[in-house]
This record gives C-alpha cells, structure tokens and sequence, in this order.
C-alpha cells in the first residue's frame, strides 16, 4: 500500500493531523495499535485553549463541543483556606477557554474519519518504521494475521511516549531533557455535579487537589499522591476524604460525592526531545514531549505540534516547497518549551514537595498572594493558561 503520510497513532494527534491533512487534500493512512473502544476508555485532559478550538474548526469537527462543551471564563486558585479568582476573560483582552473532554474530542474525530472512510488499522501488533532517514520510508505491522506494508513520503510519529517512532531513532541522533516529579495524581472520574462552575487549583498542607469537571453532571477530581500508593489502596471513601480535607470550608460543604467510575494514578514528568524531525520521520504530541498536567497543556501541545504539521505537509505536497518541513521542528520546540516552562512553574508552584519542607510551603504561599494581588502576574498567568499563540 502507498500513501503520502503514513501516521502512526490514532490520538489526538494522530487522528486530528489525520482530519486536516484529508481538509489540505494530502492522502494518509493511520496505524494504530489498540482498538479504538480502548483509545477511547483512557480518561486524560479535559481543556481546550483557543488555539485547540481553532484547529478542531479547521478539522471540521467542532460541532458537537460547541453544543456541549463549556467555554470557562477563569478559575479559582485555593490557597491558605481561601480561594481567588483569576479572571480569563479581563486578564487577556476577552480570551478563555473551553472544558471537553479528550475522549469526547476523540470520539468527534473518529467519527469524521469514519464518515469520509479514511483508512486506518486499529489493533495493529508489531508496528515497526525503516528507511525514514531515505526518501522511501515504510511502516510494517500484522493486522486481522495479515502481514502489511506501507510505503509513504512521511512518517508522522503520534504514538504517545511509549510508541515505537521515538525509539526506532538512533540514540546518539537526539538528545532528551527530563524531570521527574516526587509524585502522581489520583484522579477520580464520577457522575455528580461539580463542586463550583469552574476550576479550582488547590495548594495545601496536605498537597494539590484539582477540581475539574467533563459536563454539569460529571466531575473529574484529583488530589496528590505519593509514587509509591497504588489505586487499590483507595477507597472512593478515602478519595473524597482526602478530596474535602483539601478544600475550604464552603466548597467541602458542597462537595457531593459518590461512586468513581474511573480511578488512576498518573506519575508526573515533563520530557522533551530534541530535535522532532529525522529525515523523513515527524514526531508530534507526547511522542516528542511530555508536561505535567497541572495547566492542562498535553493535549494542547499535541493540537499545535500537528497544525504545524499539516500546514508543512501541506505545501510540501502541493507548491513543491520544503520550508514548512524543514522549519517544523524549530518552530514546535520553541512554543513547547514555553508550555514546559509554565507546566513546570505551575507544578512547583502547587504541590508539596516532600524534601524541601516548610520553607518552601511559606515561599509557595508568598508567591501564591502575590500573583492574585499583581495585575502584572495575573496577566502572565493567564496569557499562559488560555495558550501562547500557536
Ligand atoms: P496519545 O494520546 O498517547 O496517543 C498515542 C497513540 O499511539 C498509540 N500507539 C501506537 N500505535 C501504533 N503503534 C505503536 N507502536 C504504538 N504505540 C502507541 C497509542 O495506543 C495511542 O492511541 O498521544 P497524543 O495523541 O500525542 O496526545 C497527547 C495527549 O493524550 C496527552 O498529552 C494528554 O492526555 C496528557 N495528559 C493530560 N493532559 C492534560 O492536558 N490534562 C490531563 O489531565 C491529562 N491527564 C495525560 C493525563 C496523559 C496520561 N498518560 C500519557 C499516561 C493522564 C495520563 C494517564
Ligand atoms: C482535567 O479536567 O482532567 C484537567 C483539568 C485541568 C488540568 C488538568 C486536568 O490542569
């Protein structure tokens, strides 16, 4: 079989790069190697920045998240028993942001694909890439006991962190920047409705909490755990426990609980590789990097990375013109730093740290009432929280 873009991974970006490459006219196939009923039962991110919004428009599949989804014009930063408002919408000249879900993202573009009847292979097993560093790339896999090969002009590798794209790259041709967290989330999923109409981000004694929601009816929270707990050890009882201990008084008091229908932890990381490009082999989304997902910016990443892309292939396949694949991975490094940085600041700014004590905790708070008092932190803080342009 051949096409020009063989995409590896049916994510988001995988099957959004996948819906604007059909809107440019360029042919690519996906290979995924889960079924799509899997893709769709991992609960991750759940807020879009406009930037996001503006690519699911380009893609065609914004219908439904406008009907359901929620634009949010701020949220509420907890600290020292009070909560305070950063308003959005006043701190960045009328931007905000929209809560939807991941899967529900991923369920809207599976469905466009579908329709159009775009190729792709779920619950592909052994997917390997060769030859990307020549002009004649190939994917090889097993699907349905058939063995395939694709023949493509590109390979963009949307495989997440543990795909097969990264790792097939000689080591000594990239370089890896990490740092790992003394910590994950527990995250609870459950059908009750949200304890406030917007975000809450906790700082406490105790650790962060998160308080999210999918719709008015479906509340996904968080609190910090340490590396070493494991899901079985958590009662939803001792979840919304812990949960209320981590709020202040008026929100504990609202807090309605009941049972989980998702429970997880997710270690925290922030990873980068450099650079995203080898010869004709494109890595977007968490497949090149990875933040923590304090600020919500993974599945934003993934937007920006794949609309570079797009547009890249685009005129590559069309005018003839490399300059969009040859600047593609200059371009997306350096807004992912920028959301690396923020991830990072965010993380440190809300979470106990276990080895630095009461020191930081104090410096923590200082700088906490001085972002809600300073105009000019407020306004950075929510210039980073809507999206840095893409
Ligand atoms: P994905 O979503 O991981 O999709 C990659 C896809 O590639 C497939 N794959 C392969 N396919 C073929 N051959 C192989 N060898 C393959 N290996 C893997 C996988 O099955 C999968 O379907 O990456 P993508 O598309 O880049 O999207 C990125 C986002 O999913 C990610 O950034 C966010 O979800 C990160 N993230 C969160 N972000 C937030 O903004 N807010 C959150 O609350 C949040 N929670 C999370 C998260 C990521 C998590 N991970 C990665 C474990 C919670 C978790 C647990
Ligand atoms: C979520 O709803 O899952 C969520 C929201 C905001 C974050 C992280 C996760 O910063």
């Amino acid at each position: 079989m051949k096409t020009q873009v063989a995409i590896i991974g049916a994510g988001p970006a995988g099957l959004l790069l996948g819906q604007l490459l059909f809107k440019a006219g360029v042919d690519a196939v996906i290979v995924e190697r889960q079924s799509a009923d899997y893709v769709l039962g991992r609960i991750r991110a759940g807020v879009l920045e406009q930037g996001t919004i503006d690519a699911l428009a380009k893609a065609g599949v914004d219908a439904r998240m406008h009907e359901e989804g929620l634009p949010h014009d701020g949220f509420e930063l907890l600290f020292k028993g009070a909560r305070h408002r950063i308003d959005l919408h006043a701190l960045t000249g009328g931007k905000r942001v929209m809560v939807y879900g991941q899967t529900e993202v991923t369920k809207d573009l599976m469905h466009a694909r579908a329709q159009e009847n775009l190729e792709t292979f779920y619950d592909a097993q052994d997917v390997a890439i060769s030859d990307f560093d020549s002009e004649r790339p190939k994917v090889t896999f097993t699907h349905n006991g058939e063995q395939k090969t694709i023949e493509a002009t590109f390979i963009a590798g949307c495989d997440g962190y543990h795909g097969v794209c990264r790792a097939s790259v000689p080591s000594q041709s990239l370089q890896t920047f990490e740092k790992i967290y003394p910590f994950g989330w527990l995250g609870v999923l459950a059908d009750v409705p949200p304890v406030s109409h917007e975000l809450i981000y906790a700082n406490t004694e105790r650790g962060f909490a998160l308080c999210s929601m999918r719709s008015m009816t479906r509340s996904r929270y968080y609190v910090q755990c340490p590396l070493t707990d494991k899901v079985a050890q958590w009662s939803d009882d001792a979840f919304w426990t812990e949960l209320r201990a981590r709020l202040d008084p008026e929100a504990a008091e609202r807090l309605i609980t009941g049972p989980s229908i998702e429970k997880s932890i997710a270690p925290l990381r922030s990873f980068v590789t450099e650079p995203m490009r080898f010869g004709h082999l494109f890595l977007a989304g968490d497949a090149a990097h990875i933040v923590p997902p304090t600020g919500a910016k993974g599945l934003n990443l993934a937007a920006s990375d794949v609309c570079y892309l797009a547009e890249a292939f685009q005129t590559y396949f069309t005018d003839s013109d490399p300059q969009g694949i040859d600047t593609y991975s200059e371009k997306s490094l350096s807004r992912v730093w920028k959301a690396e940085r923020f991830s990072w600041w965010f993380t440190s700014l809300m979470h106990q740290f276990p080895a630095e004590g009461t020191f930081n905790q104090k410096v923590q708070e200082a700088e906490l009432a001085y972002l809600v008092g300073s105009r000019a932190a407020s306004e950075s803080l929510a210039e980073n929280y809507v999206g840095l342009p893409m």
